[in-house]
């Protein structure tokens, strides 16, 4: 018997990284998920090897959170039991590019900020009252070391996590009565495909973010969310920091090799 049977949770950007981890530890502990992303056919072959491997139920879509009027009706026409939403996992998005503010491509910042914040302002903003009606409920954000430290080059990205911080402490406060819990999850560098993004798809650049160390890794993030929506009822881990053993902070990694 699973901890989480028969609970729903609702995980965005699941196609890939933490978002994908968190679909199979989730679905382990026999949970029914729902599952957004962009690109469908892998959201499709994901969703059908969950089922296949756990025999829970998955309702999945193709989502771009950054669309406010299709994340509205998607969540308005969710079937009534799927309604249900025990957590949400916040998950989607992503940074796009790496440079000093005076040399910033506007459409990275505004891809940033659309994703980031306004993305999870959006899907918040419908699941919240579906938790307030049955007073209960979860928001799991992933938020980011990057979220406290700025490191050069960070700017926008690092202002997007900022928020990111600021809007669970603002909702945790907004829902005290409705016995919402909130959570930030703030890891440091995770090897997922989150560098490709932000190089748009520069394999060899991505490569070597995670070169001479051990980097976190996608079920590292999954099982400390796991962790926080398993605590009993009266627990709330408001955040949770983690980096890898070798990142002291966000410009001081030692690179062994
Ligand atoms: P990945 O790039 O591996 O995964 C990102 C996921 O988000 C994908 O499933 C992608 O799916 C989805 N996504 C991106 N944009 C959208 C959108 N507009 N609408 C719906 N889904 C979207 O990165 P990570 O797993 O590393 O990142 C997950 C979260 O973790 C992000 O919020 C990131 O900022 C945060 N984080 C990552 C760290 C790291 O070092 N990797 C460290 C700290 C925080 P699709 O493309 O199919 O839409
Ligand atoms: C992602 C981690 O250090 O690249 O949030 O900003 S970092």
């Amino acid at each position: 018997m699973g901890m989480l049977e028969n609970k729903i949770i609702f995980i965005t950007g699941a196609t890939a990284g933490i978002g994908k981890a968190c679909a199979f530890d989730f679905a382990h502990e026999g949970a029914n998920l729902i599952l957004c992303a962009r690109r469908i056919q892998k959201l499709e072959i994901l969703a059908d090897q969950i089922k296949k491997d756990f025999g829970i139920k998955i309702y999945h879509f193709q989502l771009d959170v950054r669309d406010k009027f299709a994340v509205k009706e998607t969540i308005d026409s969710l079937p009534d039991e799927w309604k249900e939403i025990d957590i949400l996992v916040n998950n989607a998005g992503l940074a796009r590019g790496f440079s000093k503010l005076d040399n910033g491509e506007i459409e990275d910042w505004e891809e940033m900020i659309d994703t980031n914040v306004k993305g999870l302002l959006y899907i918040t903003r419908q699941v919240l009252p579906l938790m307030a009606a049955r007073n209960q409920g979860h928001i799991i954000n992933i938020g980011s070391v990057a979220g406290h430290e700025v490191y050069p080059n960070g700017n926008v990205y690092c202002a997007t996590k900022f928020a990111v911080d600021a809007l669970s402490k603002g909702i945790r406060l907004d829902m005290l009565d409705k016995k919402i819990k909130v959570t930030t999850i703030a890891p440091g560098l995770v090897e997922t495909e989150f560098s490709e993004v932000r190089f748009t798809g520069d394999k060899e650049r991505a490569k070597q973010v995670y070169k001479g160390f051990k980097p976190l890794v996608a079920a590292d993030i999954s099982k400390l969310v796991l962790f926080a929506a398993t605590r009993p009822q009266h627990v709330n881990i408001n955040e949770i920091v983690v980096t890898p053993t070798a990142q002291g902070s966000s410009t001081q990694v030692l690179r062994e090799s």
